[in-house]
């Protein structure tokens, strides 16, 4: 014990000696750098040790794991379908949990009211007239799919699926930061790979009917045995978690099981309409067993949970399909959706009256990984409140089913939207619109705040909001190129 006291002693008198010259202290620059620099380091070992003790949550010696991030999105589901959002007869108990726990945001939109633009658009960040794709096919062949130009058909259905390996997604930029990711559910994007998902369902090869999902819409319907192998495997490999989890509900076939059915047979005097809100229930419970193996597991905590639906849905009354002004439309029974962001202790739970876009999912997400945003990317990170907040006004896109050329998003155009404050307007192009609307010039202008479901268009009597609001739009995009 002497011993090694005495050379410790020794060793600093020696290293102090050349610091005190004639009696005076001579600061020595390079040695005093050193010991600074020892104190800075020792602090540094030290820091996870009094975190823990200051009740921080810094892990002890290891730098702060990026959280592991789910995604859940609802197909064909209109804003108002959920008790939380204040449906009557709808029960969705799971996501009025997820929303008493996220911060909610009432007012979030998708730029398209179709799925596969949407979706791109989510796993991209960009709108579809930067992502490219902005429809679900390609130009219908004359004489149909089966005609004699299914070939050239099929093609270019491969052809639009090379844009998903021009830009950088979700699951390609997390690989930066060690995350594994799967996809599940609803993707058109070819297989899963061509995403930059590690692990996933969908097969995407069009002679093994590949198209929107394949395989991959099981999930949900059959079950969440795939997300939760793959949980086990990134918890066993210690590495953080991207979970795509987009299932075909509650898309049609509206066939919901009996149990669910019965609750609502009597309650609403339509079997279509019965069907489909059976549907949303059951796409509600799925919501509740991933949630709760995130529970059981304890992940929780460490978990980024996002919401959103993918478009609208209103159901029509007389058969299984969607009534007018709902999905595919330029109003809001197609493009709005709640957004809801849960992260505990990290997100203020509650609800923002701003407004929130499915473009800001990546943003979002690359932010809490510790990632930047690509240049491209105009969405904002939903939990920054001054970003929120300083957003005045949001913008969107409607495109063709079937687009008319695969390489010009504008050919395929059929309205542009923008919303600022509760006025929306929108522009239609002439040349892909009903005839109805199929008026040079037409727009439609709205109050969202009197007139939810878009009702009364006052274009003609606010001329000027629409002029203001026609050069906003056209600032963004013009709808004309590329
Ligand atoms: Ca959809």
């Amino acid at each position: 014990m002497t011993g090694r006291k005495w050379d410790v002693g020794d060793s600093r008198s020696q290293r102090d000696a050349n610091v005190i010259k004639d009696g005076k202290v001579i600061f020595d620059k390079e040695k005093v750098l050193m010991r600074l620099l020892n104190v800075f380091l020792l602090m540094m070992v030290m820091l996870p040790y009094w975190g823990g003790l200051l009740g921080t949550g810094v892990a002890e010696g290891a730098e702060a794991k990026p959280p592991n991030v789910v995604m859940i999105i609802s197909d064909d589901q209109s804003w108002t379908d959920y008790s939380f959002m204040g449906h009557k007869v709808i029960k969705t108990p799971h996501l009025d949990k997820l929303a008493t726990q996220s911060l909610v945001f009432r007012r979030g939109y998708v730029p398209s009211s179709l799925c596969r633009p949407s979706l791109v658009t989510m796993v991209t960040g960009l709108y579809p007239h930067q992502h490219k794709i902005t429809g679900n096919d390609p130009p219908l062949p004359k004489g149909g799919r089966r005609g004699p130009g299914q070939k050239k058909f099929l093609a270019q259905r491969q052809e639009m699926i090379n844009y998903i390996d021009k830009v950088p997604t979700l699951p390609k930029l997390l690989k930066a930061k060690g995350y594994l990711s799967h996809q599940s559910g609803k993707w058109w994007e070819g297989h899963y790979s061509r995403g930059g998902f590690t692990h996933g369902m969908t097969h995407g090869d069009p002679k093994r009917g590949g198209r929107h999902g394949d395989v991959g819409l099981k999930i949900g319907r059959k079950g969440l045995g795939e997300i939760t192998g793959f949980i086990e495997h990134a918890m066993k490999e210690q590495k953080p978690f991207f979970i795509w989890y987009a299932p075909f509900l509650p898309h049609t076939p509206h066939n919901p099981p009996k149990r669910l059915l019965d609750k609502y047979r009597d309650k609403v005097d339509s079997i279509h309409v019965a069907r489909y809100y059976a549907m949303c229930e059951w796409f509600d419970e799925t919501c509740g067993q991933l949630l709760g193996y995130l529970d059981k597991k304890g992940l929780t905590k460490d978990t980024l949970v996002l919401y959103v639906t993918d478009n609208g849905w209103i159901q029509s009354k007389k058969a299984q399909r969607y009534a007018p002004k709902s999905k595919r439309s330029q109003y809001d029974g197609g493009l709005r959706t709640p957004i809801m962001v849960r992260w505990p202790g990290k997100v203020k739970v509650g609800e923002s009256d701003g407004f929130a876009m499915s473009i800001d999912l990546a943003p979002t997400i690359l932010k809490a990984a510790g990632l930047s945003s690509t240049r491209e990317m105009e969405g904002i990170d939903l939990l920054d409140m001054k970003a929120v907040k300083g957003r005045k006004r949001i913008f969107g896109e409607v495109f063709l089913h079937n687009s008319v050329d695969i390489h010009s998003p504008a050919s395929s155009l059929q309205y542009r939207w923008v919303i600022e404050r509760n006025d929306k307007l929108i522009v239609a192009n002439p040349r892909n619109v009903l005839p109805k609307n199929n008026q040079a010039g037409y727009v439609e202008l709205y109050d969202l705040a009197k007139d939810a479901h878009e009702t009364k268009n006052l274009a003609k009597n606010r001329a000027d909001r629409v002029k203001e609001l026609r050069k906003k739009l056209d600032t963004w995009w013009d709808g004309k190129r590329p």
